[in-house]
């Protein structure tokens, strides 16, 4: 069965359901509407039990997904990645769906879009695909559960230099670190991907869906205290409130490099 919405392309077949970002013109920027589409087919797959979803971009795209939509960011001193933003429900989403995800990578991955493919359970990636963290980069204070992602994902020392520099590391240089499953050329992308989804269609959904619960609740054992949790939120809305993020956004609209002051 396939269908079309505005900003995605869907398709489920033998248990298999496929989601497509499909705004090109956007470069996938994970915008609240695209956002809201991708939530509702999941609650639909969910309803219809599909036992494996599979996250994508187009067949040759260059860009999987620009990240978050910068134009939504906030820019009145309200903090921009809160509890309830389009992506931390959408990473919700995927983490509570009783069945897994696979993000199906092709081309470059930008910054809320990295955090977004880290949260599904799988990830098979087109050799030359590259991935970009980068709240650095615009000014933005990113928030502290996408943080212990990206960290848990890629451990301290990729983490740091993937935080700290902004720039785009090659799936190739992740798969090392485990943070892709796979790195393929891309012509046996879709095969390689679809042959994973094969095999998880025939094991028992129960248990498959059990174990993505407790390999959830077991790898969040280290939660931070009430206090620590404030002084970061505290330390976040400083940025949210200073004049380089103002900056970081109103650069990336005026096409040109942001001159950060460190105010
Ligand atoms: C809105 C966009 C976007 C976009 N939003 O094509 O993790 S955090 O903290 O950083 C978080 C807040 C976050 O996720 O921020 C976003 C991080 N993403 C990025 O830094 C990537 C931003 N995009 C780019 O650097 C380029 O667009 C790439 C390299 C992806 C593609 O470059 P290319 O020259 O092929 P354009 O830049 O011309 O983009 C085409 C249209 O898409 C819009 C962009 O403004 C342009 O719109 P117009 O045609 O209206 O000018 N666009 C791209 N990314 N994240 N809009």
């Amino acid at each position: 069965m396939e269908s079309e919405m505005a900003l995605i392309c869907t398709e489920t077949s033998a248990g298999i359901g496929s989601i497509t970002l499909n705004n090109p013109r956007k470069h996938n920027a994970l915008s609240t509407a695209l956002i809201e589409e991708i939530c509702a087919v999941m609650e639909q797959m969910r309803q219809d039990d599909v036992r494996v979803v599979i996250l994508r971009a187009p067949a040759g795209a260059k860009v999987f997904s620009a990240g978050h939509d910068i134009g939504e960011l906030p820019t009145n001193g309200r903090d921009p990645l809160t509890y309830n933003d389009p992506l931390r429900l959408l990473v919700r989403t995927i983490e509570h769906f009783p069945a897994p995800v696979i993000a199906m990578v092709e081309g470059s991955v930008w910054g809320g879009a990295c955090e977004l493919v880290m949260s599904c359970d799988l990830i098979v990636a087109a050799e030359d695909s590259t991935f970009a963290i980068t709240p650095a980069k615009l000014g933005v204070p990113y928030n502290i559960s996408g943080i212990q992602r990206f960290l848990k994902a890629g451990g301290m020392t990729l983490c740091v230099e993937m935080l700290f520099t902004a720039q785009p590391s090659s799936a190739r240089r992740l798969l090392d670190r485990g943070i892709v499953n796979h790195a393929v050329p891309r012509d046996q992308l879709e095969i390689v991907t679809k042959g994973i989804a094969g095999q998880i269609v025939k094991n028992s959904p129960l248990v498959v869906s059990l174990l993505k619960e407790e390999l959830r609740l077991l790898s969040a054992a280290h939660n931070l205290g009430p206090e620590t949790f404030e002084r970061v939120q505290a330390m976040r809305r400083e940025i949210y409130d200073s004049e380089d993020y103002q900056e970081g956004i109103c650069a990336f609209h005026e096409k040109r490099s942001p001159q950060f002051r460190g105010r």
